[in-house]
This record gives structure tokens, sequence and C-alpha cells, in this order.
């Protein structure tokens, strides 16, 4: 019914936390956001039930097309509940975990049932639809590496924070960061193997860009050593391109999470479609992405 050798329809992926919720009761809860814009439901859920512990937050699905990502945050999920490393069980019993797989659930519906390549929210503008949600959020919005062009597949949207999708993971974030004391943000995309932390809308370096550099490039080696694949780390802006208003931007700068990653998983070997990653692939990829976490993870707990 569920696997990690197929991708799957967002009521499949929502089934299969309910099923993990009633298999370990003590363990998993389903949390819901709240609705999106066509009135999907934004759940994920909270693995760990320890209240002295350190929290990690980890979101996948703001672009539709990115299947990989919500297959990674899935696979996560099912190790920290299943897991015979020992590596993995500590961070199972040492951290909380809320994984919310497909924060865009409109877009990824889309995707399943008319476009496969569609990146965006459903909200209507005029003749065309859709806001990139990550560029979307209120910090330094829209100034830079994004539109304020409705048809483009980087629309900031109308307003900074103006969609539903990024006013609920806001007012989660906002409500649960130090009640939960969620100190590391995670944000799972595709194509370009990659790990970047902020910032995103400027050159300008973090306060902590040091340590984040550093986490980077143990993770890089981490993922390196495992399957053999090179992940480049740095900070977003002079890594990938320059983008404003994304997700993690605003977990650092605004909400005042430290740790804050933005993740580049796997694309194809070789396609024009570089969304399109073979099934075969969700195993090795979701794999080396946890075990990038569990480095990022295991290197702050050493600085304290
Ligand atoms: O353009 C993006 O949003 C990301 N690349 S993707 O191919 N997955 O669309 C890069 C990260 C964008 N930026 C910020 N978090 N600011
Ligand atoms: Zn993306």
């Amino acid at each position: 019914e569920y696997d990690w050798q197929h991708f799957f329809h967002l009521k499949t992926i929502y089934n299969w936390m309910d099923r993990m919720a009633a298999k370990y009761p003590d363990q998993l809860t389903v949390l819901n956001m709240g609705t999106s814009t066509q009135g999907n439901d934004i759940k994920g859920v909270k693995v760990g039930n320890n209240a002295a512990n350190k929290a990690i937050f980890i979101e996948s699905g703001i672009h539709a097309r990115e299947w990989i990502a919500p297959a990674t945050a899935t696979y996560i999920i099912n190790e920290l509940l299943t897991s015979m490393d020992e590596r993995v069980q500590s961070l199972a019993i040492n951290y909380n975990w809320f994984v919310f797989p497909c924060v865009n659930p409109d877009g990824y519906k889309y995707t399943f049932e008319h476009d496969r390549m569609w990146r965006k929210n459903r909200q209507l503008f005029g003749t065309c639809r859709g806001v990139d949600l990550n560029r979307n959020y209120p910090d330094h919005w829209n100034s830079t590496g994004s539109s304020s062009d409705p048809t483009r597949y980087d629309f900031a949207g109308p307003s900074a924070g103006s969609e539903v999708e990024t006013q609920r993971l806001i007012e989660f974030i906002r409500g649960n960061v130090e009640k939960e004391q969620i100190r590391t943000y995670i944000s799972l995309h595709s194509y370009s193997q990659m790990l970047m932390f902020p910032y995103g809308y400027t050159k300008e370096h973090v306060s902590n860009y040091d340590d984040l550099q550093e986490f980077g490039k143990k993770a890089s080696a981490a993922i390196k050593a495992e399957s053999g694949r090179d992940y480049v780390s740095g900070n977003l802006y002079e890594t990938i391109y320059p983008s404003s208003g994304g997700s993690m931007d605003w977990a650092h700068a605004e909400a005042g999470i430290p740790i804050a990653y933005t993740f580049e998983l796997r694309g194809p070997p070789d396609s024009q479609d570089l969304f399109i990653l073979p099934a075969v692939e969700i195993q090795p990829t979701a794999s080396e992405a946890l075990t990038a976490i569990r480095t990022i993870v295991e290197a702050a707990a050493e600085k304290g």
C-alpha cells in the first residue's frame, strides 16, 4: 500500500500517515496546519514526544513537481520509527520531528491529475494561475530572483505572505518555535544536489555562516562516503542563484531558527525533464538526505 519504490498521490501519503499513527500511537501524531487555497488539508506528523527535546522541522513539496521531496520526507518519518541503525534511533530518541511532506497540496495534486511539470500553487489570477510559494515569504519579499508577473514560474504573489499556504506554515512555526524548541529547519527540493543555507536574497553572510558552512561540508562528505554522489554546499545566493521570499530565509531571519537549509536532491542522470526522477532513485536519494540531516544535527549538537 505504501513503499519507496513508487511516487504516491496526496491522499495515499495522508492515508499512510494515519496508518502509521495507528501503528505507533506513542511516537507519532498526525497534525494539520490548516487548508490550502482549494481546501486541501496541509497535514504532517510529529515524531517523538519528549518535552525536554529540541525539535527539527522538515517541509517538502512547496514545489509541486519535485516529487522526490515528499517521498524523501515520508522515508525519513518511516526511518525514525523503524530504523535498526543506532545513529538514526538516537535521532528519534534525542529530538522531536515535525515533518510536513506536502506544503503545497493543490499543486501536488495537480501534477498527478493534469500537468506533471506544475510548480506553483493553484491560486487564480485572471486568466492564469499560481504563486511560487518559495518566493512568497515575508522576508525581503520580491527583492531579487522572483517575478511580479503571474504568468511566470517564479511569481512572488501579489504581496508578501499573500498565500494561505504561506500563512498556515508561518502560523505553525510561530506557534511552535519556542514551545517546541524548533532549532533546525529543512526545506526539501530537487534537482541540483546542493545543501544550501541562508541567505537566498543577499550574498551577505548570516551570523552563524561559519557553522552552517562547516555542517554543510560535513554533510556533503557523508553523502559522498555513502553513495559517491557530489552535493555542493554553500549559501543559497552564491550556490544556486539569488532568490528572495524563500521559506528558509524567513525561518532563519524572521522565525529565528538558527540552523536552516534548503536541500536540492537528485535529478535523473540524463533527461530534459530534470524533475522526473526514476522511482528506483527514491531509496538512495532519501537515504543520503537523511544522512545529511543526521550529520548536520550531530555536528550542531557537538558545538552545543
Ligand atoms: O528556485 C527555487 O526555489 C529553488 N530551486 S528549485 O529548482 N527547487 O525551484 C532554489 C531555492 C530558492 N530559494 C530560497 N529558499 N530563497
Ligand atoms: Zn524547488
